[in-house]
């Protein structure tokens, strides 16, 4: 129904949602799971660009860690991560980030990884 769609942008078949709340991760996934879709999957150009711009000033989850394997990044759907939109120098581990963010950028290398207890918006997709 039209409803569920209040404050979801659209996007070749699927709809995009951008939290003003912040979250960790895992209660990001819930929020997004709620809500009848879950984090973001980042898998085109044409999605992480139009992500980049809904995003604007902020930093928000998407739907990828490495929670179950150290350095092997998966998405919610339990895909491995193909193509990737790190920053220069991410995935750095930093103390110990298991979760990723996407920042605020005008470059498309956009993503950090950070620790899941953060508090952050999110972006969830259905
Ligand atoms: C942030 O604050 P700092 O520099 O220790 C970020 C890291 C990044 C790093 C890049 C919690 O760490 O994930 O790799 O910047 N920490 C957080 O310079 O987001
Ligand atoms: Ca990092």
């Amino acid at each position: 129904d039209s409803q569920s769609k209040v404050g979801w942008r659209y996007l070749g078949s699927r709809f995009y949602y951008i939290s003003t709340e912040l979250k960790t991760w895992s209660e990001s996934r819930q929020d997004c799971r709620s809500r009848g879709g879950d984090l973001v999957i980042i898998n085109s150009r044409e999605k992480q660009e139009f992500i980049i711009k809904q995003l604007g000033n902020n930093e928000a989850w998407i739907g990828l860690s490495d929670r179950d394997t150290e350095g092997v990044w998966k998405w919610v759907d339990g895909t491995r991560l193909t193509t990737a939109y790190w920053r220069d120098g991410e995935p750095n581990n930093a103390g110990d980030e298991d979760c990723a963010e996407m920042l605020s950028s005008h470059v498309s290398k956009s993503w950090n990884d950070a620790p899941c207890s953060a508090q952050l918006s999110w972006i969830c997709e259905k």
